[in-house]
């Protein structure tokens, strides 16, 4: 072996060694191309392009994030709503869109739930809940219909995945006008749909910072209903948190659909009180009930 060639070989045992410690320590920087100059390795500068090391990140992280919503932006994508001010009872288009870091518009959203975007409302009180599905412009601009009853302070949560990270970026909308204010209902077993059907939520109690099954029996006149597919699954669950409106991670149970049972795994991040909101299909038609949870 010529020096220059035993050199080049002694470089990238180095490099190897170098790459086997970083994997050993966890610590793989998948921006550093360690055999494009050794000598700076680990050193200066390193292009870390804004959310291509997040869901690196996220993934060797302890929890998934139990709570979103809390802001219009999140992971470099930023909410912005045109036309946040609403006239009460009228049928508005509300249009809102998520911009980059530069600035640019979204245009690329993954498929969740059947949707690339669900749009939930739901004013400051946790009264007025509302989910809807807008539609996408080509320039990015999502549009849906909403007609807002009541004046007061509401809010916007656009819940979608973006390179395969969940997002929900959130944004007040405003009804002006005198709001009467709703306490937050008491927590109760029982609940009626807005269609008439009696739903009972089955929990052991929730404790705060436990993944706690969640269970719904439908009923209707006495007699079991077993709701229909609706969006992927046979329920949707939108969970709230009491005074701050954090948007809770939910997701189906793995057990779901194995009975009449609508059944989610929720953990509630601290005590307090929450109030839920369960959509299911029946006869083509989607029922909303809400329940308040509290978490001791
Ligand atoms: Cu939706």
């Amino acid at each position: 072996m010529s020096a220059p060639v035993k050199l080049v070989a002694f470089a990238a045992a180095l490099v190897a060694l170098f790459a086997v410690g970083a994997l050993a320590g966890g610590w793989v920087d998948p921006f550093n191309d360690a055999g494009a100059d050794t000598a700076d390795a680990g050193h200066g500068e390193r292009a870390m392009p804004m959310g291509a090391d997040h869901r690196a990140d996220g993934s060797s992280a302890a929890q998934p994030q139990m709570v979103r919503g809390l802001g219009i932006e999140q992971d470099g994508l930023r909410l912005i709503v045109e036309n946040p001010e609403l006239r009460r009872g009228q049928v508005e288009t509300v249009r809102f869109r998520v911009v980059d870091s530069d600035g640019q518009a979204v245009r690329s959203f993954d498929v969740q739930h059947t949707k690339r975007m669900h749009l939930i409302v739901a004013r400051r009180d946790l009264s007025g809940f509302q989910h809807l599905h807008p539609t996408m412009a080509a320039d990015g601009t999502w549009s849906a219909s909403l007609s807002l009853a009541a004046p007061g302070s509401y809010r916007l949560f656009a819940d979608f995945a973006h390179d395969g990270t969940v997002e929900t970026l959130a944004s007040d909308l405003r009804v002006d006008g005198p709001a009467d204010l709703q306490p937050l209902p008491p927590a109760q077993a029982t609940a009626v749909s807005d269609g008439g059907y009696q739903v009972r939520l089955q929990t052991g109690g929730v404790r705060a910072g436990q993944e706690t099954d969640l269970r719904f029996a439908v009923t209707r006149a006495g007699r079991a209903v077993r709701p229909e597919p609706y969006l992927g699954a046979n329920g949707h669950l939108v969970a709230l948190r009491d005074g701050d409106m954090a948007f809770l991670h939910v997701h189906p149970s793995e057990h779901a659909g194995s009975d009449d049972v609508v059944e989610f795994m929720a953990t509630f991040p601290t005590t307090g009180r929450y109030r839920l909101f369960l959509q299911f299909q029946v006869g083509g038609r989607v029922q909303t009930v809400a329940f308040t949870q509290e978490a001791s």
